[in-house]
C-alpha cells in the first residue's frame, strides 16, 4: 500500500504541484470566500434583520454593489477551487492517511472544507438561474454552509500557517532549485522511501530510483514555463467564467452576457421580471377596477384609488432592481414619496412598516420595511416605470421601490401597508 501511494505521488509530481503554488491560489481562494461571506451576511441580515439593525440607503446601489459582488466573487470560485485541488491533489495519497492528532486535524479540516465548498457554490450557482434540483431548502443550506467552510478554513488556514508564511513571498530561487519541481510531500517520501530501503525494506528502491531521475531529468526552464502556464490559464478561467457573467450586474460587462440568466434591458419597460403575475396567481386582482390600497397606521384606516395615489404630488427617481440571484437593473420610477404618503394617511415616517402584496401564496407576499427607509425621500410607492404606467409584470397597481434593498423586498402588487407596533 505504501509503494502504491507512493508511486502514485511520484506519478503525479508536476512543476505546479508545490506548497508556493498552493499558497498562491489559496490566497485568491480565501479572499473570494472573505468577499462572499461578507456580502452574504450583509444580504441575509437586510433580508432577515435581528431587532437592534438598521441599515445604509445610500449609496442607493449598495446592495446592487454588494450583491453582484457576492455573485462575481462566488462564481470565481469554480476555476479557484479547481486550481487549488489540481495543486494539491497528489497529498490525497498520503500514507499512512493519518499520522499524528494534528495531522488528523488538518485532513479533516479539508474534507470539511472541500465538500461543503462544493457545495457551496454549486447550489448557489443553481439558484442564480432559479434552479432547485437538491431536495432541501437552499437558503437555509446555504446560510449553514457559509459558517462551516469558514470553520474549516480557519482551521486549514491555522494549521498550514508555517507553510503559508514561508511560501507568502516567492523565494528568490536559485537556479538549481528550478530543478526541483515536486511538492515537498514527495521529497518528504523519498526520503522516508530511502530510509525504508536502509531498514531492509528494498521493494520502494525502484520507485525511488525513478523518482530521483525524474527530479535530475527535468529542466528549469520548463518547470517555471509551466508554472507560468498553470496561472495563465487559473486566469484565463477566472476572466472567462466572471467575463460571461457579470453583465448581469456589472453594465460595462454587458456585451459580453452571454451565460447570465438575465440580460439587462430584457422585459416589460425594459427590465427583467423575476417573478410573474401569473406565479404570484395576481392576474385578476392586480387589474379590478376596484384596487385600493390601504394603509393601517396608528389605528387609523384610509384607502387610496390608484387615480387618489395619481393625484398626489408624484416624484421621479433612478433606483435599481437589485436581485439576491444576482441580476439587477437600473430603472426610472415615478410615484408617491412614501413618507409623504404615510404623513397623509395619518402616520409617522419613523415607525417601521409591513408591505402586503395581492400574491396570497409566495415567499415574497409580505416583507418588512425598517424605518430609515420609510424616511428615505427616494423610497416611493410606484406607479410608473421607465415612463409608462408600471406594466402588470412589474407590480400594477402600485409596487414599493426603496433605495439600497434587496430585489425580493421591493414589494410588487401591493394591497396593504401596515405600521409594525414596536
Ligand atoms: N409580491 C411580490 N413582490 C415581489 C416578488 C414576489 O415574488 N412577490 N419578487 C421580488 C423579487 S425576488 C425581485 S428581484 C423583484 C423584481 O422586480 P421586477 O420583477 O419588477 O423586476 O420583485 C420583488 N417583488
Ligand atoms: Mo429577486
Amino acid at each position: 500500500m505504501r509503494r502504491l501511494m507512493f508511486e502514485a505521488r511520484a506519478q503525479l509530481a508536476s512543476p505546479v504541484r508545490n506548497p508556493r503554488m498552493a499558497t498562491v491560489i489559496g490566497r485568491l481562494l480565501g479572499l473570494a470566500f472573505l468577499l462572499c461571506f461578507g456580502t452574504g451576511l450583509y444580504s441575509h441580515f437586510l433580508q432577515q434583520p435581528l431587532a437592534w439593525m438598521t441599515f445604509p440607503t445610500r449609496p442607493a446601489r449598495l446592495y446592487q454593489f454588494t450583491q453582484g459582488t457576492h455573485i462575481v466573487a462566488g462564481i470565481a470560485c469554480f476555476p479557484l477551487l479547481l486550481a487549488k485541488l489540481y495543486v494539491v491533489f497528489p497529498q490525497l495519497f498520503q500514507y499512512p492517511p493519518v499520522t499524528s492528532f494534528k495531522n488528523f486535524l488538518e485532513r479533516a479540516s479539508i474534507a470539511l472544507f472541500v465538500g461543503a465548498s462544493l457545495v457551496e457554490i454549486t447550489i448557489g450557482l443553481l439558484n442564480t438561474y432559479q434552479w432547485y434540483p437538491f431536495p432541501f431548502p437552499f437558503k437555509q443550506v446555504h446560510f449553514a454552509l457559509a459558517f462551516v467552510i469558514i470553520g474549516s478554513l480557519i482551521i486549514h488556514i491555522g494549521v498550514k500557517l508555517p507553510l503559508i508564511m514561508a511560501h507568502w513571498r516567492a523565494a528568490p530561487t536559485p537556479e538549481s532549485d528550478e530543478r526541483h519541481p515536486v511538492d515537498t510531500g514527495v521529497v518528504a517520501t523519498v526520503t522516508t522511501a530511502a530510509v525504508n530501503t536502509a531498514e531492509g525494506l528494498p521493494r520502494t528502491r525502484g520507485v525511488t530510483g525513478r523518482l530521483l531521475r525524474y527530479i535530475d531529468s527535468t529542466p528549469a526552464l520548463p518547470a517555471r514555463t509551466s508554472r507560468r502556464g498553470f496561472l495563465a490559464t487559473v486566469a484565463l478561467g477566472v476572466a472567462a467564467v466572471v467575463g460571461l457573467t457579470a453583465g448581469q450586474t456589472f453594465a460595462p460587462l454587458d456585451a459580453l452576457n452571454v451565460f447570465g440568466p438575465r440580460k439587462k434591458g430584457v422585459g416589460q419597460q425594459g427590465v427583467p421580471v423575476n417573478r410573474t403575475s401569473a406565479q404570484a396567481g395576481v392576474g385578476s386582482t392586480a387589474l379590478a377596477a376596484d384596487w385600493v390600497l390601504t394603509l393601517m397606521l396608528g389605528g387609523t384606516e384610509r384607502s387610496f384609488s390608484r387615480a387618489e395615489l395619481l393625484a398626489l404630488p408624484q416624484t421621479d427617481v433612478d433606483l435599481p432592481i437589485s436581485c439576491v440571484e444576482g441580476w439587477s437593473q437600473m430603472a426610472s420610477w415615478r410615484g408617491v414619496r412614501l413618507r409623504d404618503l404615510v404623513e397623509t394617511a395619518g402616520g409617522s415616517p419613523t415607525t417601521d412598516l409591513r408591505l402586503i402584496s395581492l400574491e396570497q401564496r409566495g415567499g415574497f407576499k409580505q416583507t418588512e420595511m425598517g424605518h430609515e427607509y420609510v424616511s428615505d425621500p427616494l423610497t416611493l410607492v410606484a406607479l410608473e416605470l421607465n415612463g409608462e404606467t408600471l406594466d402588470l409584470e412589474h407590480g400594477y397597481p402600485a409596487r414599493m421601490i426603496a433605495p439600497g434593498r434587496p430585489g425580493v423586498l421591493q414589494t410588487k402588487w401591493l394591497s396593504r401597508i401596515e405600521a409594525i407596533d414596536a
